[in-house]
């Protein structure tokens, strides 16, 4: 099924320069990129983003985090696009996350685990809206896909 997830490349990775390594793993998984743009996020939008997790004991060392530099910010399309890119993130603390993945390749801490990625059609929908005006997701057709879709 055809699906589109937010993903978001946080400040840790944007400051190792690590930003080329992990949208260069995306592509090479055939996954088409929709929308694109470096942003340092403001606060209120941090936090409506990370929601769920207000009253948490990690929620404002998260918002500090989010906000201390620039993200990118980018919204994927693919067959099963947002179990996908779960999937390459690895675990939430980057000690359980697989090798292979960009968590488990890249990242120690769970306060520094590089990436986001939507974790249900429901989430994907909020954060693409949240981020992303409609003219800012671009459809398009790639020849290759039909070397990615039977
Ligand atoms: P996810 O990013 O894998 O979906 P969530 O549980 O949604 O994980 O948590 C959102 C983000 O909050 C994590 O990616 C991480 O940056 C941060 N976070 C979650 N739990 C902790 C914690 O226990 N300590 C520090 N930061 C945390
Ligand atoms: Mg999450």
């Amino acid at each position: 099924m055809m699906e589109r997830t937010y993903v978001m490349i946080k400040p840790d990775a944007m400051q190792r320069g690590l930003m080329g390594d992990i949208l260069s793993r995306f592509e090479a998984r055939g996954l088409k990129p929709v929308a694109v743009k470096l942003m340092r996020i403001p606060r209120e939008l941090a936090e409506r983003h990370y929601g769920e997790h207000k009253g948490k004991s990690f929620f404002d060392p998260l918002i500090e985090y989010i906000t201390s530099g620039p993200c990118l910010c980018m919204v994927w399309e693919g067959d099963n696009a947002i179990q996908a890119c779960r999937q390459m993130m690895g675990k939430t603390n980057p000690q359980d996350a697989a090798p292979g993945t960009v968590r488990g390749d890249l990242a120690l801490q769970t306060g520094r685990n590089l990436i986001h990625g939507s974790d249900s059609p429901e989430s994907a929908r909020r954060e693409i809206e949240l981020f992303f005006n409609d003219y800012e997701l671009v459809t398009y057709e790639r020849t290759m896909d039909i070397w990615m879709y039977e």
